[in-house]
């Protein structure tokens, strides 16, 4: 809590009362004559073809899904297509009033508004503009089968790209917009502001705060909206991601310059299903959504609830509620009220729902009823609105017929190494934007540099160990890397609980909050999803950010965050998006069985991420170093029982000046000839024991390397080592089973099985839950366990007398008991 807060007991225990007001509920009234003010008959006709456009790309979709044919074209879909037909007025609602700069995340049923956000930024865009993002992007590829044939406006050429690109995209083809590695749940298109849509229901609940939070701090212009289901409100991200961009520090703490509270809108598509379970009356407890706002901020999140089945009172709602945005008051709740005819997907036999109650909508539905509005009203008869039908029907037709055939659009050969390498840019970006970074004082002056200028950075001083108050550690020197790179890059931010007063949870920004304002290092909630889930959205939009989770054991509750939106969203923008972001991840020891958990593995696990774990201060600021300057999520874990741990390995001792240390290199610790001990974290130091035992007591010259990254890795050191000892001990704080450990050694039985005298051999901590910090001797790997490991399984050592059991024997019986 910052001190300029003051909670004072006088004003926290008087007598008091909470209230609410009022929630407005499809309060839109105005008459098409009314509107005739607002609108032209133009943007009033375009609304009906962007609603046509919609109807009819879902619904070709949905019978080539059922039936594999429409109108004499073939096709067999395999993927998914979660259809919105129903939904377009809520969809073209939302877009139509949106500004090319306004961004808007989804779902998996976003088609609806891909196209509306698509066809509303291409009114807006100039014809050059245009023209400069369907022939730059990925080469033009999308543009070219497209090219040959139109006649037309620029504007023309663009709503077929736009159509023919997510027609594409939806058939994995070479030209669908992320060059089919998203697919129909995950297709968007950065240029025209349409960004990631998640298969993960609720997922853009904690990315699109984050891609919020990227607008603020960078004062870029434009909004966010979050499009998700109904149901997603039940998912606890979302409540993450509200929390995360409600907090008040944006309007009490933050300079008041950029802008107050987060510029974003929470735009629930409200069709009173989940797939089969129907939040309305059954699985959830709110009645409508938007009552949700009261529970959130005294303002209640401005929320209102929309006729979603006109598209002029959804427009309507989005330009009040971007206004209350720039006024800094976001962040908004908007509950569309809107309903699916089709499925949750074509194989959905609606069990859940009687036909009677679809028939009913259909009866109210959204085009019919915009038809009827404006003949009655005399604005348009009945024959043109047809014929706009009919001309927009035919385009859409003609982007599926070109989507499906494969000469034109092809589809990436299955045998691509394109998948993988669109996994990881691997670029160097000294700043992601020219500004100067805003620093609250010269770094020469911060209490923390001017500490660590009196430290010592080599192991030895003056012939002798140096005392770890004296040692710069690796505390510090993961403090000295954010520090280089905060005053490089302008874009760079951190957050986490307790990050900025407290100084992070483990002192490692000490000293940051005096250097940095608050929109650059702040205190998040205790929200692990929307930490991990914001620093995606702050990410993807071209932010550096480095986010926290105070132990590894929090993790699980950001499993989606790391597992399925960190690792994913480059490859499937098939490389066009970047995601740097370090997300640091302090493991714990002495703190029992739900702090002090090494989860490396199920990181390691996880394609598209990169995994560092260095124990050392050389090892620590050159890894930081090199993760702050790519562009590729690395999952920084870190370790509580070595943050004060001075350098031991390099003599020289840890550079002052800037240096990098590349991700996947691992690190020779110490030579030797007999035998490779491989360590992955702390265990390195207990490795070191361990050798120092071998060689006092047998004889015996341990080579020590320390993988210091699970992935990527480059294995030919290990190969080299292993080559020459024929012997190898691998070792991590990890329970045993399944750890990184067995993977790495998995792999050197198969590269260098000639070379080995005997299996690789493992030793990791006990597959129980971590006993109390007095019982963690006998949880962690020791020094004895080590060399018992290398008498019992590896290299029988003369007159030694083993303390443990690492026997063979032992292995299976503690497999068979699971424990
Ligand atoms: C985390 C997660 N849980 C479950 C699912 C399976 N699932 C896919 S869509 C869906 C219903 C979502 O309902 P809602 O959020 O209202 O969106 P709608 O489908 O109505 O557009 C479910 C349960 C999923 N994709 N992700
Ligand atoms: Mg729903």
């Amino acid at each position: 809590m910052p001190k300029s807060i003051v909670i004072d007991p006088a004003e926290f225990l008087e007598r008091d009362r909470i209230g609410f007001t009022g929630i407005e509920v499809n309060a839109y009234r105005k008459t098409v004559e009314e509107e005739l003010a607002v609108y032209s008959r133009e943007d009033l006709l375009a609304i009906w073809r962007d609603m046509c456009a919609i109807r009819e790309f879902e619904n070709i979709l949905n019978e080539i899904k059922t039936k594999g044919v429409y109108k004499g074209i073939t096709y067999a879909h395999l993927g998914p297509a979660h259809l919105s037909m129903g939904q377009e007025a809520a969809a073209v609602g939302m877009a139509f009033g949106l500004a090319p700069d306004d961004h808007i995340f989804g779902s998996h049923r976003s088609h609806g508004e891909i196209l509306a956000k698509g066809f509303s930024t291409i009114r807006q865009m100039s014809d050059e503009g245009l023209m400069r993002i369907m022939s730059g992007y990925r080469g033009g590829v999308i543009l070219k089968p497209l090219e040959k044939s139109h006649q037309g406006s620029v504007k023309e050429l663009a709503a077929k790209y736009l159509l023919y690109g997510a027609y594409s995209e939806i058939f994995a083809r070479e030209t669908g917009f992320n060059r089919g590695f998203g697919g129909s749940m995950h297709a968007f298109f950065t240029p025209f502001g349409i960004y990631p849509n998640n298969a993960i229901v609720g997922g853009s609940g904690s990315i699109a705060p984050g891609a919020a939070l990227y607008k603020r701090v960078n004062r870029k212009p434009g909004i966010v909206v979050c499009n998700i289901g109904d149901a997603s409100f039940g998912c606890g991200p979302v409540w993450e991601g509200i929390t995360f961009a409600s907090m008040d520090q944006y309007r009490t703490l933050w300079d008041p310059a950029l802008g107050g509270g987060l510029p974003i809108i929470f735009n629930c598509m409200d069709n009173f299903y989940g797939m089969g379970g129907q939040p309305f009356g059954e699985t959830m407890g709110c009645g409508y959504i938007a009552r949700i706002g009261a529970g959130v901020n005294p303002e209640q999140m401005h929320s209102e609830r929309v006729n979603g089945y006109d598209p002029l009172a959804v427009i309507d709602a989005f330009r009040r509620k971007k206004q209350v945005i720039a006024e800094g008051r976001g962040p908004v709740l908007l509950d569309t009220v809107t309903y699916r005819y089709s499925g949750h997907s074509p194989s959905d036999a609606s069990s859940y729902r009687s036909k009677e109650e679809v028939e009913k909508w259909r009866q109210v539905d959204s085009i019919a009823g915009y038809e009827k509005r404006l003949t009655e009203a005399g604005v348009f008869t009945a024959g043109e609105m047809d014929k706009a039908r009919a001309a927009v029907e035919s385009v859409v037709f003609e982007q599926f017929r070109l989507a499906a055939d494969y000469e034109a659009s092809p589809r990436l050969p299955l045998t691509t190494e394109a998948v993988g390498e669109a996994m990881f840019t691997n670029r160097k970006v000294e700043r992601f934007d020219d500004r100067p970074p805003e620093l609250l004082r010269q770094l020469a002056d911060n209490p923390r540099v001017q500490q660590l200028r009196g430290k010592i950075r080599t192991p030895l001083h003056e012939g002798k160990p140096v005392p770890k108050m004296k040692a710069f550690n690796v505390r510090d020197a993961l403090f000295e890397a954010l520090l280089h790179r905060f005053a490089i890059d302008p874009t760079m931010v951190a957050f986490g609980e307790e990050n900025r007063d407290w100084g992070g949870a483990f002192a490692v920004y000490r000293g940051l909050t005096e250097a940095l304002p608050y929109h650059r290092l702040f205190n998040s909630p205790i929200s692990e999803a929307a930490i991990a889930g914001a620093a995606v959205g702050y990410g993807l939009e071209g932010g550096r950010v480095v986010a926290e989770l105070m132990y590894a054991d929090f993790m699980g509750r950001a499993g989606d965050e790391i597992f399925n939106q960190l690792s994913k969203w480059q490859a499937m923008s098939g490389g066009e998006l970047v995601m740097p972001v370090v997300l640091r991840i302090s493991i714990g020891a002495k703190y029992g069985a739900q702090h002090s958990q090494d989860w490396t593995a199920l990181v390691h696990h996880i394609p598209g991420l990169k995994v560092a774990y260095p124990v050392t201060p050389y090892d620590a600021k050159g890894m930081l170093n090199a993760a702050l300057a790519g562009t590729d999520p690395v999952v920084f874990f870190e370790s509580q029982k070595v943050y004060d741990y001075g350098e031991m390995f390099v003599a020289e001792g840890v550079p002052e000046g800037y240096y990098e240390i590349e991700i996947g290199e691992p690190s020779v610790k110490r030579r030797g000839k007999d035998l490779t001990i491989i360590t992955f974290g702390p265990t390195l130091y207990k490795a070191v024991e361990a050798a120092d035992i071998l060689a006092k007591n047998y004889g015996v010259a341990a080579e020590l390397i320390d993988l210091r990254a699970a992935n990527p890795l480059r294995y030919d050191p290990l190969l080299e080592s292993v080559r020459k000892t024929g012997k190898v001990l691998l070792a991590c704080d990890a329970v045993e089973r399944g750890s990184v450990m067995q993977n790495v050694a998995a792999n050197l039985t198969q590269l260098c099985f000639d070379d080995l005298d005997a299996p690789p051999v493992v030793v990791g901590s006990r597959n129980w839950i971590t006993p109390a910090a007095e019982l963690e001797e006998a949880f962690f790997p020791q020094a004895s366990w080590l060399v018992d490991a290398v008498h019992e399984r590896i290299l029988p050592l003369k007159d030694h007398r083993p303390s443990t059991n690492q026997t063979l024997g032992e292995l299976s019986r503690r497999a068979r008991l699971g424990i």
